[in-house]
């Protein structure tokens, strides 16, 4: 993969890569900075033998040259959220055995204070020495890359490992089925410690030649600007930032409302994914920009298995069928395949891009696979050989703004408040966010507890969007014969 991937870099030298803060970095530059942050981080080694670094860095260039110099080097990038707690990044440290963070200046004291705690060292980015010609490691498709923790079924997130072949087979499937090619330009503004925004936006538009405007963070005001400037010809989002954009367009004067939507218009792909998108949006978007919005569906552990045709139909409420190279197919709860048209079945995912294992978690591993085929806890129909999400197997996944929280997590969390006894959180349907946390409590004899209290609780220990958005207070959680609380009753309380 790095022959593939860096032999393109070199291939390109004066071409544009990055733009980051204003700044434009070309593919050779790209290319010598990230041979330069390999060769920082090898020291006197010759192989950093899937050594595990975490990668906390806002999007711009050294995150690049830091994801690129880990994989080149022989390592295995672990990319944090820039708004990682303290807690949560503890286990994160302990829990892939990271050994260190390569991050900017202005961490935070939790950061510094759970690193010290695990020894492991802060490191900056070095990439602007020179690389000279040091050899870096011969390194094969088996080698482990990445790892990228996911929030589940089980309280903590899971890290789940991403081999080299896996990178390449979920980027060159998407290159192919979406047509990415040298003359792209794509704004970067997703998070970049998920598959979204690191494989779907920055590997595709990097492996393809295509240029990335990198965004720390949504401005949907300046990316509006740039967007009506003609900037880009590939967008690819969440449902809430859509819904965000159409929210903006309203409060635009109708020129640059017109500049905008004209801007999106003689775009040549709309991408949305990560949470269902509602016919509603759909509609809208089409309605304001004339895009017809290409929906897809993906998972952490198996990248994109399903997609929209981007020469066809796109159809509103569906995912569409098989990636190229990717096998998909619907089971029973028997774990036979589900061969008439229109009944539900789990969907389950077989080929190249599907993930290696949960580090250090073979359980978890063995539990997630049934002959072969990766099991997603997605329920779908198949219409017209199109897929359409029912829903998830689990009520304990919510999906806000395109991030999978898992409720009992975030319940774990909120037991440790010395006011509340009980606590059962859920997803609440939400038109911006698709689902909002809610937690439902049962507060000790004689408390009283406010939302804004709890939100302020949550701050260091919980990342921002993880916080609950809406407070219940009752005498008792519904429970059934087992003692188990019944979820479904408790949105009627909410
Ligand atoms: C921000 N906030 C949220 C969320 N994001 N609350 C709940 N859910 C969220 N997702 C909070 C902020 O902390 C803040 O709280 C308030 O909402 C307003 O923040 P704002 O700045 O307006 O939000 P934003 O910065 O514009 O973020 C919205 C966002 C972001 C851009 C939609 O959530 C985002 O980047 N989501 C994408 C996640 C993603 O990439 N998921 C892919 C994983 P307060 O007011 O209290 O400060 S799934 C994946 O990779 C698979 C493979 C796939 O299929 O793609
Ligand atoms: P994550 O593990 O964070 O990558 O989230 C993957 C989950 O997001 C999937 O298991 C689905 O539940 C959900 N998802 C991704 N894309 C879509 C989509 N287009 N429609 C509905 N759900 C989606």
């Amino acid at each position: 993969m790095s022959g593939d991937w860096f032999s393109g870099f070199d291939l390109r030298q004066d071409r544009t890569a990055l733009i980051d803060e204003g700044r434009a970095l070309d593919y050779g530059e790209l290319a010598r900075r990230c041979r330069a942050q390999a060769i920082a981080l090898l020291g006197d080694r010759n192989d950093l033998d899937e050594e595990r670094i975490g990668l906390l860095l806002p999007a711009g260039a050294d995150y690049v040259t830091g994801l690129h110099g880990i994989w080149l080097a022989g390592g295995i990038a672990v990319p944090l959220s820039p708004s990682v707690t303290g807690a949560e990044l503890d286990h994160y440290l302990s829990t892939a055995g990271i050994t260190r963070l390569l991050t900017g200046p202005d961490v935070s004291n939790s950061v510094r204070a759970a690193c010290q705690e695990r020894s492991v060292a802060l490191i900056a980015p070095s990439n602007n020495h020179a690389p000279g010609d040091s050899a870096l490691p011969e390194l094969g498709l088996e080698r482990r890359a990445m790892i990228l923790f996911t929030s589940g079924t089980t309280s903590r997130p899971k890290g789940v490992v991403i081999a080299r072949r896996a990178i390449q087979a979920q980027v060159t499937t998407l290159m192919q089925a979406w047509e990415w090619s040298a003359e792209d330009v794509i704004p970067c503004f997703l998070p970049l410690h998920h598959i979204h925004g690191i494989i779907n936006v920055l590997s595709c538009a990097l492996w393809s030649g295509a240029q990335v405007h990198m965004m720390p963070r949504l401005e949907v005001g300046r990316l509006c600007e740039e967007v009506a400037a003609g900037a880009y010809s590939v967008f690819m989002a969440v449902p809430t930032v859509y819904v965000k954009l159409l929210e903006h367009f309203s409060n635009l004067d109708s020129a640059m409302a017109g500049r905008v939507k004209a801007g999106f218009a003689r775009m040549r792909l709309n991408v949305s994914g990560s949470a269902a998108c509602p016919v509603e949006l759909f509609k809208r978007w089409e309605a304001a920009t004339g895009q017809v919005l290409l929906e897809r569906y993906g998972m952490t552990e198996i990248g994109m298995a399903l997609s929209n045709p981007y020469r066809g139909e796109r159809r509103a409420g569906h995912v569409g069928s098989p990636l190229p190279g990717v096998e998909v197919a619907l089971f029973d709860e028997q774990n036979q395949p589900v061969t008439a048209t229109g009944m539900p079945g789990e969907i389950r995912i077989k080929g190249a891009t599907v993930f290696r294992e949960y580090w250090g978690n073979p359980e978890a591993t063995a539990a997630s696979f049934h002959d072969g085929w990766f099991c997603s806890g997605d329920v779908a129909v198949i219409e017209d050989g199109y897929f359409r999400i029912m829903g998830r197997s689990s009520i304990d996944i919510i999906k806000s703004g395109g991030y999978k929280l898992s409720a009992l997590e975030i319940e774990g969390v909120l037991l440790d408040h010395p006011l509340i006894r009980e606590v059962a959180v859920i997803g609440l349907p939400d038109a911006t966010w698709g689902e909002l946390v809610a937690a439902v409590v049962v507060l000790q004899p004689g408390a009283s507890l406010e939302l804004e209290t709890l939100r302020a609780w949550c701050a260091d220990r919980l990342s921002p969007y993880k916080v609950p958005r809406a407070l219940h207070v009752t005498e008792a959680l519904p429970r059934n014969a087992m003692g188990k609380v019944t979820k479904p009753e408790l949105r009627k309380l909410c």
